[in-house]
């Protein structure tokens, strides 16, 4: 079995950067720490294509754990952030991009009559549970084991993504009144939401999900999960917050809530919403925004927030995924990727599950249903570390945990993807030869 290794440039910078930065990274996923291998270190990346600090070349499935839907250094998206940059990286003070992406953001998305641009989906996520609390005065949450709704103190339990990668049941650091006011059920069980309602009455301000799990590898919603959420949520009177930072924008034009028909109270969003650049949003109700300062007494704020660079990209981003043909061509290449991995592993005899929702996919080292976080943690972890480093001798990339998405994009031609099919073909009987 060959072992992979990042190239001497890679391992010198590794190095180097270990010396200053925690763990070398600014990011824990980013380290490969739980496939037990070392970082490379990118120069470059263009299209379907990331090229490291040594002269390797990777087919990327990874596509900055999803922003780039449109693939990487996109022309359009290159062109509008060098034009807003040259009029000035940041104003701290209100400019007409603010508004055009905004309204681009409420045309699309099921439920967002009002917004506010923030500039991460940590940020928003958070942002959007205090404005739920405020709202109605209650002070729990429910989320569901593995969502992961970014790194603030109220979501950091039972959550997915780097957090369950590492395997950190909880983090040091979050104060046990966070930690109690999180509720968590289990992702597509709507028992377990009723029970915790009932449990709680009258002290839920807000059920949050992924509508598309995307931070245990992809797991999506069983068809009653999402009607039964609002449902449950109307009943109760807590409000339904959709985190789309993973899927706004790329399970349809207008996200889970367009293509699963239920629309959320709330909606978080992130990733593909800056084209690549640090951008987050939260919107939702009216009646519910408007309680957001200064036009309501809900705090929330941000010094680069509506940065007119980031928000330049964002509506050129948005731009390039405005009609039907994009989401069609990607709902094809996403179906081309998922037979890919079917007939690879078949041939080479392993057996595997695969999810998929348009161009988000995930496959796992089991033989399935995959429906929950309990679920995903059956796979067998050891032949999926294998096949991470036996992808990457071949020149292909995907996100170094089995707790994370398979991401293509509109650059992933035919060429690409006949490329990778060769490479996974060859992975998968290596890991299965032993
Ligand atoms: N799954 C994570 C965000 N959705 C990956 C990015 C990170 O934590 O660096």
């Amino acid at each position: 079995m060959t072992r992979w290794a990042p190239g001497k440039k890679s391992a010198a910078l590794f190095e180097a950067a270990s010396a200053m930065i925690p763990g070398g990274v600014n990011s824990p996923v980013r380290a490969f720490r739980s496939v037990g291998l070392q970082p490379f270190f990118v120069e470059r990346a263009k299209g379907p294509f990331v090229y490291d600090v040594d002269g390797n070349e990777y087919i990327d499935f990874v596509g900055s754990w999803g922003p780039l839907i449109t693939g990487h250094a996109q022309p359009d998206i290159i062109a509008a952030l060098i034009g807003a940059a040259h009029k000035g990286t940041s104003f701290g003070a209100s400019h007409a991009g603010e508004a055009e992406l905004a309204s681009l953001i409420q045309r699309r998305m099921p439920g967002v009559e009002m917004v506010r641009l923030v500039s991460s989906g940590t940020e928003a996520a958070m942002s959007a549970v205090r404005l739920a609390r405020g709202f109605t005065g209650r002070h729990r949450i429910i989320k569901f084991a593995g969502c992961y709704h970014g790194h603030a103190d109220a979501f950091l339990i039972d959550a997915g993504s780097g957090v369950a990668t590492l395997g950190v049941p909880g983090s040091p650091g979050v104060p046990p009144g966070s930690a109690r006011d999180t509720l968590s059920a289990i992702y597509n069980d709507l028992d377990s939401v009723d029970a915790l309602l009932c449990a709680n009455k009258g002290e839920v301000a807000a059920v949050i999900v992924e509508p598309v799990a995307g931070n245990i590898g992809c797991v999506p919603p069983l068809p009653a999960f999402l009607p039964g959420l609002r449902r449950l949520c109307d009943a109760h009177g807590a409000l339904l917050i959709f985190d789309e930072v993973i899927t706004g924008f790329r399970v349809a034009r207008g996200g889970a809530a367009e293509r699963y028909r239920v629309t959320p109270d709330l909606t978080v969003l992130g990733k593909i919403l800056g084209g690549g650049m640090p951008l987050g949003a939260f919107g939702g109700r009216r009646d519910i925004m408007a309680c957001i300062a200064p036009s309501g007494p809900v705090y929330q704020a941000g010094t680069l927030s509506g940065n007119p660079v980031a928000v330049a990209c964002g509506i050129a981003a948005l731009s390039l995924l405005g009609d039907a043909t994009v989401y069609d061509q990607l709902e094809a290449t996403g179906a081309a990727m998922e037979a890919i991995l079917r007939d690879s592993a078949a041939a080479a005899g392993a057996t595997i599950a695969v999810n998929r929702v348009a161009s988000m996919m995930s496959f796992f080292f089991q033989e399935g249903p995959v429906r929950n976080y309990a679920d995903v943690q059956r796979s067998d972890s050891v032949r999926f570390n294998r096949l991470f480093a036996a992808l990457l001798t071949r020149g292909v990339s995907i996100a170094p945990s089995a707790f994370e998405a398979m991401f293509v994009s509109t650059a992933h031609d035919d060429a690409v993807l006949e490329r990778a099919a060769t490479a996974f073909k060859k992975a998968f009987c290596e890991v299965e030869e032993g």
